[in-house]
């Protein structure tokens, strides 16, 4: 083992039900996950639903149901969304489970014994949709005169007692975070953003709601509920144990890679280590955020009626063609539009031109003309070295990449080395050769089955299920599909099965 890797994406509010941006953050942090263990670490991948809070209670009141058992079901269609993204989250977290309330408990309890919390009256702003306290000059006026947060979400002026947590405290130790450890926001627009916000001062935080009851009790005044975010927050820490710091799984901690969308980057590049600040434990290392698709050109809303299941793309254009599309149309950390248009074009292209074409002259070659066995790696020209080079170099390149969480720029560097395979199956021509020289034929052959195997090998992390089967056909076995697994050579002789094409064009029905 190469390390440990803890990556987390938010736990999603259970108000609604799954859509696109949902499955878009947990597809990434699968791609993630898949690839780090691919290269031998020890990964810990955490998900779950953010099940406490007012907009919650709300609408299970509206559904006719108590909270819990309201949560109960969209938390399960979270898990069945997943299913259906083939996400392959190591452990799903509930916010209403007796671990996750003991831990978030006993974090308000450290940051209190710290004297980092005390009792007063919030009065100000705060707008339910998006759970979040603003201050009055950050409200937006619109046309009509109303006055909204500057996410469009309605505000209201509230006013009870609450418990606070003295944020003022730390914004110097913040604003020297952000400096000495540039990787801990990224992208750098991002950290610049916060920053710039935290260098404004920051004002204590109103950590406690007395107005409803659907919320974790403040340990020693029941009066209390937690305010959402501090109990969601705490997510990332009672998913490995805390506060039993001799739990196993405790040695994953700090994390180092939360997923979050742009709109929440604030709570967890400002007020989450702040928190852990006060209550004494490590910072995760890096708090990647991540850019905002529309849908057809427009923001994906239940107003618009637009909102997109990602069941239904995959439905319409399959499992794999639907997470190639969102790691490779939005690049990692920008914005991005959905459309159908989009989507066929990169399945057209990419998928079934680019890899599934290269993939099935490949190997139907191979079947007829080799005998369907692997042929030797017999005498290699330079030409053949170069390309074999070039494919050996990727589990680096893209570890790189990763690592910098450029997603699409990974996928970026395969698809140099496909085109290079595509390349030099014309260059070669070994139909031609198959006459005029069928030993070369069967090294060339050979020198495109192992480029497809390293691209196979590669693509493991975003197309699990379709890269299953090209590392089938080219005669990889299960214990034979890791990054360094690539460095062994397949033994040559080895039966291939019939090859199948695993990209097919997508073809508009008839209307
Ligand atoms: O904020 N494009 O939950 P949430 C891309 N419970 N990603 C999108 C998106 C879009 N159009 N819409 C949503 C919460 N997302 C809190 C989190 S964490 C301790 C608590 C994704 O259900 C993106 O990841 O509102 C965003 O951050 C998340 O969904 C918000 O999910």
């Amino acid at each position: 083992m190469t390390g440990r890797y803890y990556v987390t994406t938010p736990i999603y509010y259970v108000n609604g039900a799954p859509h696109i941006g949902h499955a878009y953050t947990s597809v990434a942090a699968d791609v993630v996950a898949r690839f780090k263990r691919l290269a031998g670490y020890d990964v810990f991948f955490l998900t779950g639903t953010d099940e406490h809070g007012q907009k919650v209670e709300q609408a299970a009141q509206a559904a006719g149901l108590e909270p819990i058992a309201f949560a109960d079901r969209v938390s399960s269609d979270f898990r069945a969304m997943y299913d259906a993204m083939n996400v392959s989250y190591d452990d799903f977290i509930r916010t209403t489970e007796p671990r996750h309330i003991a831990g978030a408990s006993a974090l308000w309890e450290r940051i209190a014994a710290n004297g980092h919390i005390y009792l007063g009256a919030y009065e100000g702003w705060y707008a339910l949709r998006d759970e979040s306290f603003y201050n009055e000059d950050e409200l937006v006026t619109q046309p009509d005169g109303t006055r909204v947060a500057p996410t469009g979400a309605p505000v209201e002026w509230v006013r009870e007692p609450s418990y606070f947590f003295r944020l003022s405290a730390f914004a110097d130790r913040l604003l020297d975070l952000y400096e000495t450890r540039p990787g801990f926001i990224e992208p750098s627009s991002r950290r610049n953003e916060v920053a710039s916000f935290v260098r404004q001062g920051l004002r204590d935080l109103s950590i406690s709601r007395t107005s409803f009851r659907w919320g974790i009790p403040v340990p020693g005044d029941a009066e209390h509920v937690m305010y959402v975010w501090v109990d969601a927050l705490a997510n990332y820490l009672s998913a490995v144990g805390f506060p039993d710091t001799a739990s196993p799984r405790w040695g994953y901690w700090p994390a180092n890679l939360h997923l979050v969308g742009k709109d929440i980057v604030r709570f967890h590049a400002i007020y989450w280590p702040a928190l852990l600040m006060a209550a004494g434990l490590e910072l995760p290392d890096c708090v990647f955020s991540h850019g905002w698709w529309t849908i057809e050109g427009e923001k994906m809303s239940k107003s618009l009626g637009n909102v997109v299941d990602p069941r239904d793309l995959v439905g319409e254009f399959g499992l794999d063609p639907v997470r190639f599309f969102l790691m490779r149309e939005m690049p990692f950390g920008g914005d991005s539009d959905l459309n159908r248009k989009a989507i066929i074009t990169r399945m057209n292209v990419e998928l079934a031109n680019d890899l599934g074409n290269l993939a099935q002259r490949t190997l139907s070659q191979v079947a007829r003309n080799c005998g369907g066995v692997l042929p030797e790696q017999g005498a290699r020209t330079e030409d053949d070295l170069a390309l074999l080079a070039q494919a050996a170099l990727l589990p680096t390149v893209m570890h790189g990449q990763i690592d910098r969480r450029a997603l699409t720029d990974g996928l970026e560097e395969v698809w140099r080395v496909v085109r290079a395979c595509n390349a030099y199956i014309d260059r070669q021509a070994p139909w031609a050769l198959k006459k005029t020289d069928p030993e070369r034929m069967a090294v060339v052959l050979r020198v495109l089955v192992d480029a497809l195997r390293a691209v196979g090998t590669m693509l493991q992390p975003y197309m699990p299920a379709s890269m299953d089967a090209l590392l089938t056909q080219v005669g990889a076995g299960a214990d034979e599909r890791s990054f360094a697994a690539l460095e062994t050579p397949l033994p040559a002789g080895r039966a291939l099965p019939a090859p199948k094409g695993i990209f097919p064009r997508y073809v508009e029905p008839e209307a």
